[in-house]
């Protein structure tokens, strides 16, 4: 450490956190607390860049993935959803059918596509076999491509209406061609938050399970956490350190995503949306804390594209991907372009300083010729 940032540091009073992080030491929770309550955020951040440079020097990931969700009938009612209606015949409900979903894929055969992000609401009749079939037809349709999808909200919610258990939910989409769970559902885990904005769908300890069976069946999975609305900064590490802790038994969590609380069309409109420096910090903060899960990645939907460009300096190694589609941001206020193609992506982040680096939903490198084409 050179002589500036030590005594920015020491100004920030950050410098046994410092110290810590130099010795491999964990942070624990008032030391978690203490980096959201620095009024340095560039000394939070440059202590994040650290770490994120350790791990991934200059590098920063992306995929090429489409989103889709199939149904936004959902009978959870989460206080910050602006997607789900309540039943069918609601207005604004839909439900693909398999063609309609399968399309979704069909039309871009000629895009070198990596994965399927499928987020759905939790609907009520549809049978089991609706969403095994939906991803056996993909794999029909592109054999390569890696099935990301459901949530364990979603999984607890098969378990339940379908009289199976967690393993054997998960078991049988494994063997229609599941490949990893997406990270949602995660909200807040502290469950005076989670009893406000998440009442009626799964809870914490069941989420984790999920992630937890999923890891022991040879799954990888991602885990989220919805910020910005009413939780308090210890609920924002105690997450952290729930997630810190499954990864210690597991280590099946690829990244941690903060995604950035949007407040349009929902029934907590009235709060304002986080801040830019909030966003930088709560994903330098996640890089802190969680020294044991390899990326954090900044959705751009989420966090819109210069603040995502950002984050690169503030802990964050990964942007998701092109996306294509997505409905649950953008029907909660998100201004952002619906999808990037892999070059523009490729290009803010080379913009922002950073190496771009295509990936698959697992971290393989993929070799798409991207920058220089640029075709897709
Ligand atoms: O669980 C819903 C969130 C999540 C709002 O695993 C909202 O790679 C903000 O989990 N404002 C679904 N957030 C999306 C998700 C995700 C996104 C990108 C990558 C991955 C991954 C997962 O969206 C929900 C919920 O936490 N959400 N409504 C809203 N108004």
């Amino acid at each position: 450490m050179n002589r500036v940032p030590l005594s920015r540091l020491a100004r920030a009073g950050l410098l046994d956190i410092a110290d810590k992080l130099d010795a491999g030491v964990r942070l624990d929770l008032s030391e978690g607390v203490r980096l959201f309550e620095s009024p340095d955020l560039l000394a939070v951040g440059w202590l994040a860049n650290r770490e994120r440079e350790k791990r991934h020097g200059a590098r920063a990931f992306f995929n090429h993935n489409i989103r889709l969700e199939a149904t936004n009938v959902c009978v959870a009612s989460c206080l910050f959803c602006a997607f789900a209606r309540l039943k069918p015949g609601d207005a604004g409900a839909y439900t693909m059918s398999l063609e309609e979903a399968w399309d979704k894929l069909r039309t871009r055969r000629d895009q070198p596509l990596t994965e399927v992000h499928v987020v759905n609401g939790l609907h009520p009749d549809l049978p089991f076999d609706y969403y095994t079939e939906l991803l056996r037809g993909f794999k029909r349709i592109r054999p390569d491509v890696h099935l990301k999808c459901f949530t364990a909200v979603e999984i607890a919610f098969f378990a339940d209406l379908y009289r199976m258990t967690d393993e054997q939910v998960l078991r049988a989409l494994v063997e229609a061609g599941l490949g990893s769970l997406p990270g949602g559902g995660a909200e807040i885990f502290a469950e005076r938050v989670r009893r406000k904005i998440a009442h009626d769908k799964c809870g914490t300890e069941r989420y984790l399970d999920i992630h937890r069976v999923a890891h022991r069946l040879g799954l990888r999975s991602n885990v989220t956490m919805l910020y910005g609305h009413i939780e308090t900064a210890e609920e924002r590490v105690d997450h952290m350190l729930r997630a810190r802790a499954l990864q210690d038994e597991t280590g099946g969590f690829q990244a941690f995503i903060p995604l950035a609380f949007h407040p349009d069309n929902n029934q907590m409109r009235k709060l304002p949306p986080p801040s830019a420096a909030d966003t930088l910090r709560v994903h330098a903060v996640a890089r802190l804390v969680l020294d044991n899960i390899a990326h954090v990645k900044a959705f751009w939907i989420a966090t819109g594209v210069e603040v995502a460009q950002t984050s690169l300096w503030f802990g964050v190694d990964d942007l998701d991907g092109t996306v294509q589609e997505e409905k649950i941001y953008h029907m909660a206020g998100a201004r952002t372009p619906e999808s990037m193609t892999t070059r523009e992506i490729a290009r803010l982040i080379a913009a922002a300083g950073r190496e771009p680096v295509e990936r698959d939903t697992l971290y393989n490198e993929v070799k798409s010729g991207h920058l220089v084409s640029g075709s897709s």
